[in-house]
């Protein structure tokens, strides 16, 4: 049996309506791992279906290491990550319509008929599980390189802090191409023999379906969760099926105190909100057993110590919410390295402890809050990180935009909305649309700008550098 996922047998695993369970699904996985003998590096074409926590599982027994890919992703993404990270091959389903650049690659594909037995053989812990590609305030989105040893360990200290066990069976529509939906979401219930529930594309409706039925967590971003408050304030039946959960998990983004306490106002639940990032997994989480506070992302998850510190890198005192400064972190749970980055994976560390780039603070009782980011130029828009250096680079490739300046803006329901200033070519008749349609032709669809604002200049310091903040207003 294999030591990553001793729950397999056990565990059921449903995505958008296709489902096997127990010695079934061991066997689907068994197959899995059984095609990727002798690789040691895929791509992963990540869909919201069976076959992507198929091909999860499979790789992870195989000890094969995975990229997850956004099926969604642009030319230009796909171009950078498969030649970053240079898999040997894609697995995806039989029919997966692949763009050229995967279907380059050797294809193997995911069969949920086949079966073979799970492998049974050691896997060094220090082998790479996964490579997950995330944005960057500049430049091209970095390879998160994270081991089967930290995804072990973080899963087993979110067991510890949710009570989470083969008797729970978790609800969610997550993407499958990020750490959250993979390997919480999906990884973690096939590790400790318990269930997934992945609904397809989300909706309030079909979430309340899953939990009416047998889930007994709900994991998703605020974006989520705001439209889940909004269906349960309407219909008596989403109420009570988030009031049936036994825990309900919020992360990814901030989730804001006034949907937090208008949640349990109407479905009695106080939602457990939990902090992460693709390069260090789980950091701090409300405890089941532990206070659940509006605002706060709870206390240092077991393995992980947490600091502040002042932006010459001095360490703040804990205990005074009003002491702000930059988190950082040390943790059984890090990544190793950013691929190939070792500049990018330097600078990421202060004296051994990592930078989130999260700016917030710590009290007496170790709960963390968190107050923004150290840089304007993350955005977090419905939970997943874009960075503007990228979009502005896409933007800028279009030969009628002069200059360009890309925010986030607060949004009620994506928490921000991405936002760029332009300074168009004198003359142009470049419409909005198109450059949208531009930048939906480079990158993923959730990076494009919904807001287009003409400008004849950006706001410039004495040194030249752009003003962002001025933008706002
Ligand atoms: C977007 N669209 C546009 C534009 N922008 N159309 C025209 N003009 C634009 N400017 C389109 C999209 O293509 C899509 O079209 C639709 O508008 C909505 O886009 P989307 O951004 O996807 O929003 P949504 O469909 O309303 O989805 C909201 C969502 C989604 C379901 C909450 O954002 C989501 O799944 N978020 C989860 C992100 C996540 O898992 N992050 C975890 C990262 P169409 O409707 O045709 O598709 S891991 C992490 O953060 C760490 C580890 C952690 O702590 O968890
Ligand atoms: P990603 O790399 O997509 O994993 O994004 C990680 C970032 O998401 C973190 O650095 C935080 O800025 C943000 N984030 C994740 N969880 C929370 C949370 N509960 N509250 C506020 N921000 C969060």
């Amino acid at each position: 049996m294999s030591s990553f996922l001793p729950g397999l047998p056990h565990a059921s695993l449903e995505i958008a309506g296709a489902r096997l369970d127990g010695e079934e699904l061991a066997g689907a996985v068994g197959a899995v791992a059984a095609s990727l003998a002798d690789r040691t590096r895929v791509a992963l074409w990540c869909t919201s279906e069976l076959e992507t926590g198929l091909g999860i599982a499979g790789a992870l027994v195989a000890g094969v290491t995975v990229v997850p890919i956004n099926p969604a992703s642009g030319d230009r993404e796909l171009a950078h990550e498969t030649g970053d990270s240079r898999p040997e091959a894609v697995l995806a389903s039989a029919t997966a319509e692949l763009p050229p650049t995967l279907e380059a690659l050797p294809r193997i594909v995911i069969d949920p008929a086949a079966r073979a037995p799970l492998p049974v053989f050691d896997i060094d812990p220090d082998a790479t599980a996964l490579i997950v590609y995330t944005s960057g305030t500049t430049g091209a989105p970095k390879g998160v390189v994270m081991s089967r040893r930290a995804v072990a360990a973080n899963l087993d200290a979110l067991a510890d802090a949710w009570a989470w066990t083969s008797t729970d069976v978790v609800a969610q529509a997550l993407p499958l191409f990020h750490v959250h939906g993979l390997v919480l979401g999906t990884v973690g219930p096939l590790r400790f023999g318990g269930g997934v529930r992945h609904v397809g594309r989300f909706s309030p409706e079909a979430i309340a379906a899953a939990l009416a039925d047998d889930a007994t967590m709900l994991f998703a971003v605020p974006t989520m969760h705001g439209r889940l408050l909004a269906a349960a304030e309407e219909d008596p039946a989403v109420a009570d099926a988030l009031r049936s959960a036994r825990l309900i998990v919020s992360g990814s983004a901030a989730l804001p105190a006034r949907v937090h306490e208008a949640y349990t106002a109407a479905t009695g639940q106080h939602i457990v909100e939990r902090y992460g990032m693709s390069e260090a997994l789980m950091i701090a989480s409300a405890r089941h057993d532990g206070p659940r506070i509006p605002g706060a992302v709870g206390t240092a998850l077991p393995g992980v110590e947490i600091r502040i510190t002042d932006d010459a890198g001095v360490v703040m005192p804990v205990g005074d919410t009003d002491t702000i400064g930059n988190v950082e972190i040390k943790s059984a749970s890090l990544f190793d390295e950013y691929l190939g980055r070792p500049d990018a994976t330097a600078e990421a560390f202060n004296d051994g402890w990592f930078r989130t780039g999260d700016v917030g603070s710590l009290d007496d009782a170790g709960v963390l809050r968190l107050v923004g980011r150290s840089s304007t130029d993350l955005i977090k828009t419905g939970g997943y990180r874009v960075g503007a250096g990228e979009i502005e680079a896409a933007m800028l490739e279009h030969p009628d935009v002069v200059e360009v300046a890309v925010l986030g803006m607060p949004d009620d329901d994506l928490g921000e909305r991405i936002a760029a200033w332009v300074v168009i070519t004198p003359g142009s008749d470049l419409t909005d649309d198109v450059l949208v349609q531009h930048v939906a032709d480079l990158l993923a669809p959730h990076k494009r700008p919904r807001v287009i604002t003409r400008v004849d200049e950006l706001p410039r310091n004495a040194l030249g550098k752009v003003q962002k903040k001025r933008l706002l207003g």
